[in-house]
């Protein structure tokens, strides 16, 4: 294979229905920020292009507006311009921040769907979907919400369901329901334009799992992660099925054929070109051509496609995107999606309606100049490979226990012993002594081993690469004691301090990518600087001359105090009983079907009082219960050993489903059901009379 001469980079581009969060910064943008300003450094910026922009379509969008009675457009405006501003500030580095309302990206999606068309390469096909009469439109996916086929989700969404992760088609949602009326929806006929997955089942085979394309080694997929590799496996293993690439709804790309009004293309179809409109506008800019970071060169040139993103884009970036392109016919397909997992935070669940997250635009005012400190512990706890937490103790013991411990700590004192002894002055040094001779050997590996996890995408490693040539400086220090040996030998000390400095420079160069604000913090102490090709190959090991003047030290990092700490969980603390207090409509299940008066009477719901509780040995779950429901005792297996222990329900009064048919578990007849509440917190209360009740009252 060629090496490549090109890399196009892309983060995903976030919906503007909200502003950016850490778990977004964790999975997408902090990762492929990291590796584009080494790549940058490595190769050369011309040779790099690192596209991102906001995704402005779908109808996640037209439901925030519907909720805050303001057009899409105003939705999209409002968030476009908070996220692209905390990005900035964050120091994510994209060559363009584009957006897909541009009238670029429109016309470059409609061209890609024209190509497509043209080639015949859609199924053009009626089909009955849900429709809300009271409304007068079709649902699109996220319109319709309903019962998880894969999981007890009651509130899964046509096209996805967010507690189990599984892909859905509408139809397969039990109880659908209509998320602008609630009505139940009616099936309805219309046409759309459907994208054969199935017919690219074999080519897709041997892209993703031998890493061929046209018979010829494209990339090795061993260099793929294995949760993104598993995820599309299933994909495969269930089957491809025909997608439809276009949606009735007004909010979106017009669909550019005759007889499609009301029609517009599909997010997931338009957004990840998106990538390819982006590069184009950034092209534009500059004066340059667009293509050749999409295309391969006549001359056997290779540009290199990597798509960085959080788990939940996997299909879409590995199998339909590529499929897209595939068929398109003129562009080259990505090279690896090294897909993150997700971030929880203070061991739940990150949620963005429930407040429970960090945003990005609140961090940056609440913490100002600390950018590096969090990019630091996304870092240390990016979910690469499984998810992982985030909890502001964990940032505060980094920040005190680490940064300033570690890298902060060597930095100044390099920098304040070269003040204190030389006026900040560079004394020569010509690395004659092999002590000297091992800190220039062991900078040169620590740039080799810096890049091999680099271009592995293993970013924490990455990061314990670069803190090992700072330990590696620190223990020099430590080993020679400078401090003292001024007294006696001020020659050598200024050789020793030269050494220091030199790791100081490298290790700037070294954090560039992983903490650009530290980098840029190191370089200006040291009056000196890092352009393109500042990544060493070995030959610019001693970089500061003798002689150099240094300027002023000033610390790196400072502590931070449990105050500020507090004030944040604090802030977590609120969101929680504001949850509790008034959880948001999306937390409910939506309500089931209509029944009518008749089913209602069916049930027979009496009152109780548990006698006799034991744990239904291996199984996890099962209490076996004896419930005395005053005309006769009855075995009741319940589902609620995680939550209580037998004892603590012997005497509970209870309400009991006394009529449901029975049901054999784990070698036992069940007769009847306890009814049980579940809270926010999953945790499981009974349901009893208000007071102690004779057991046997009738429920109604
Ligand atoms: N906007 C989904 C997301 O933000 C979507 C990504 C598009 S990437 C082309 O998670
Ligand atoms: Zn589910």
């Amino acid at each position: 294979m060629q090496p490549p001469q090109r890399y196009t980079i892309t983060s995903a581009l976030p919906y503007t229905n909200g502003p950016v969060h850490i778990g977004q910064l964790s999975g997408a943008y902090v990762p492929a920020d990291i590796y584009v300003r080494y790549l940058r450094l490595r190769y050369g910026r011309e040779n790099v292009v690192y596209v991102c922009g906001s995704d402005e379509h779908g109808v996640p969008i037209t439901l925030t507006a519907q909720k805050e009675g303001v057009t899409p457009q105003d939705v999209v405006d409002k968030y476009h311009a908070i996220i692209k501003k905390s990005f900035e500030e964050f120091g994510i580095d994209f060559d363009i921040y584009h957006r897909t309302s541009d009238p670029l990206h429109h016309k470059t999606a409609q061209e890609f769907f024209m190509k497509l068309y043209d080639k015949g390469i859609f199924i053009e096909k009626e089909s009955e979907q849900f429709y809300d009469e009271e409304n007068n439109q079709f649902l699109a996916d996220r319109y319709i919400t309903g019962g998880c086929p894969h999981c007890d989700n009651e509130k899964a969404y046509g096209d996805q369901c967010e507690k189990c992760g599984s892909t859905l088609s509408p139809e397969e949602l039990k109880n659908p329901t209509s998320a602008i009326s609630g009505n139940k929806p009616i099936m309805k006929k219309t046409k759309h334009w459907y994208f054969p997955l199935d017919k690219c089942e074999d080519w897709l085979k041997e892209y993703i799992l031998e890493g061929k394309l046209d018979g010829k080694q494209h990339h090795d997929p061993k260099n793929w992660k294995k949760h993104v590799l598993g995820q599309c496996q299933s994909w495969i293993d269930g089957k491809l099925l025909p997608r439809a690439m276009t949606r009735d709804l007004d909010w979106g790309i017009k669909v550019p054929v005759e007889n499609a009004e009301g029609k517009v293309l599909y997010v997931w179809f338009d957004a990840p070109i998106g990538y390819i409109s982006a590069t184009k506008a950034w092209a534009k800019e500059k004066g340059i051509d667009w293509e050749p970071f999409w295309k391969d060169g006549a001359n056997d040139e290779k540009t290199k496609l990597v798509h960085f993103i959080g788990k939940d884009n996997i299909v879409f970036h590995s199998i339909i995107f590529p499929a897209m392109l595939k068929e398109e016919g003129s562009f080259i397909l990505p090279e690896n999606v090294p897909a993150n997992q997700f971030m929880n935070m203070e061991g739940e669940k990150m949620s963005t309606s429930r407040n429970w997250t960090v945003w990005l635009h609140e961090y940056l005012e609440e913490f100002p100049g600390k950018q590096d400190v969090l990019r630091y512990c996304l870092i240390q706890n990016m979910p690469e490979n499984k998810d992982s937490d985030f909890s502001w103790k964990d940032f505060q013991d980094r920040n005190n226990n680490e940064l300033v411990a570690n890298i902060g700590n060597f930095v100044n004192r390099v920098l304040v012993l070269s003040h204190k002894y030389y006026d900040g002055i560079v004394q020569p040094c010509d690395f004659s002594k092999e002590e000297d001779k091992a800190v220039l050997s062991e900078i040169s590996k620590a740039y080799e081993s810096v890049s091999a996890k680099l271009e592995k995408y293993e970013f924490k490693s990455a990061l314990q690469a670069v803190l090992s040539l700072s330990s590696v400086g620190n223990k020099y220090l430590a080993d020679n004691e400078p401090w003292k040996l001024f007294k006696t030998d001020e020659v050598r000390t200024g050789q020793i301090l030269n050494v220091a400095l030199q790791v100081v420079q490298h290790l700037a160069v070294l954090t560039q990518p992983v903490l650009p604000f530290t980098a840029d913090k190191i370089v200006k102490i040291l009056g000196t600087s890092f352009d393109d090709f500042s990544w060493s190959d070995g030959s610019n090991l001693n970089y500061i001359p003798g002689g150099h003047q240094l300027n002023k030290p000033e610390l790196l990092f400072d502590k931070i105090e449990n105050d500020a700490i507090q004030k944040q969980l604090d802030k977590l603390a609120a969101a929680k009983s504001q949850n509790l207090a008034a959880a948001p409509v999306t937390d409910y299940a939506p309500i089931k079907s209509t029944i009518q008066f008749d089913d209602f009477v069916k049930l027979d719901i009496r009152t109780g009082t548990i006698v006799e509780a034991v744990k239904v040995p291996k199984s996890s779950k099962l209490l076996n219960l004896t419930i005395d429901l005053g005309l006769e005792k009855r075995t009741v297996l319940s589902g609620i050993a995680k939550h209580f222990t037998a004892e603590e329900v012997i005497g509970q009064q209870v309400c009991v489903l006394a009529n449901l048919a029975p049901r054999k578990m784990m070698g036992t007849e069940s007769n009847g059901m306890v009814l049980m509440a579940e809270d926010n917190d999953g945790k499981l209360k009974f349901l009893a009379p208000s007071e102690v009740t004779k057991n046997g009252m009738s429920i109604s």
